[in-house]
């Protein structure tokens, strides 16, 4: 019997997911528009964790300028009704248009817009505004995460909002920047693993080599993000690569590597991810699930957040 990508999914099953930030997620979407807008702008100011501006740089931001400054001039009114708007996915030229940024452009849009209501540029959350109960639950229930998975929460309502019409409304290619600088490349240990793909793997990323990281893919491999389906292909990996990766720093602490059946061999190796949008003072709880084929090729690949710091420390063994 050989893997299919389906039961690829379920190798290492005894890891623990942080699924406390889908519910999260659901449970916030339930919110009344206001209220969501409210909450993340308290969340995000008592995280209390700063942005790194030079994140902004790595962010291709032109894509949002025209539609920063036509808000930039719009009443206060309109200000906060375009905010609403994103938030219900209403259809409006400008829900439109935010579908099709990148991730990191979205971010950086969210990020200037916060940076103008601190400066009363953007119409402010109303001085005194009272949560709901069920928006006040949330935000207590965000409170208690570790800030990785603040993070990953905000990142993800921030992903949603806007208007696509079709799952594959076209998105925005941002250009294939040539390799920015190029990051140095370091050579990268990882207690109990030797293996050289997943050694390479971890390199590739941390140079921004997303071409070299990609060529360890099978040819149909996968990789599978955090709380989404599996992207699959190389060509696709590598678009999700440039648009996703750039700024990442893979800390990979310790692994564990066995074979699987038919020659596979399937590889878990857990540490942190750093995002550049905060630098060094975050780190994010990850885990890496390989499936390498008999080639030695990555045939399917999950990146998990962490529930628990423990769970660094999980390789399956009965304790
Ligand atoms: O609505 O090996 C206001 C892969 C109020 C690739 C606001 C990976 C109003 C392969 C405050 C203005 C990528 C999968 C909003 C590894 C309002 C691989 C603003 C994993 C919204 C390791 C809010 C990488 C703002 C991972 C500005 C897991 C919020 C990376 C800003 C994770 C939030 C990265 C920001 C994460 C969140 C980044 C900047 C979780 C950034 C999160």
């Amino acid at each position: 019997m050989s893997f299919t990508i389906e039961s690829a999914r379920s190798i290492f099953p005894e890891t623990e997911v942080a699924n406390a930030i889908p519910a999260i997620v659901e449970s916030f979407n339930q919110l009344s528009a206001e209220d969501q807008l409210a909450l993340l702008w308290f969340a995000y100011t008592e995280m209390g964790v700063t942005i790194t501006p030079a994140a902004m740089g790595a962010a291709n931001m032109v894509f949002a300028e025209k539609t920063l400054t036509q808000i930039k001039q719009m009443s206060a009114r309109e200000q906060t009704q375009v905010m609403c708007d994103l938030i219900n996915h209403a259809d409006t030229p400008i829900c439109r248009t935010y579908s099709s940024f990148g991730t990191n452009v979205k971010l950086g849009f969210w990020y200037q817009l916060g940076e103008w209501m601190k400066q009363g540029i953007v119409a402010p959350i109303p001085e005194g505004y009272k949560l709901s109960a069920q928006a006040s639950d949330v935000l207590q229930t965000i409170r208690q995460l570790e800030g990785g998975q603040q993070l990953t929460v905000l990142q993800n309502i921030v992903v949603n909002m806007g208007y696509a019409p079709t799952v594959s409304a076209q998105k925005v290619k941002e250009p294939v920047v040539p390799p920015k600088d190029i990051a140095p490349r370091a050579k990268v240990s990882i207690e109990g693993i030797d293996n050289l793909t997943v050694l390479s793997y971890m390199e590739n990323m941390n140079a921004f080599d997303f071409q070299g990281a990609v060529a360890l893919f099978a040819e149909n491999g996968a990789l599978q993000p955090p709380f989404q389906d599996p992207i699959v292909g190389q060509e696709n990996i590598l678009a999700y690569m440039r648009e996703e990766c750039y700024g990442l720093k893979l800390i990979p602490e310790r692994g564990i590597s066995e074979p699987a059946e038919g020659g596979f061999t399937q590889v878990k190796v857990t540490g942190k991810v750093q995002t550049p949008w905060f630098g060094d003072s975050v780190g994010i709880n990850l885990a890496w699930r390989f499936l390498l084929n008999p080639q030695g090729k990555i045939f399917f690949v999950a990146i998990d957040v962490l529930a628990t710091p423990q769970e660094l420390l999980n390789m399956g063994f009965i304790q």
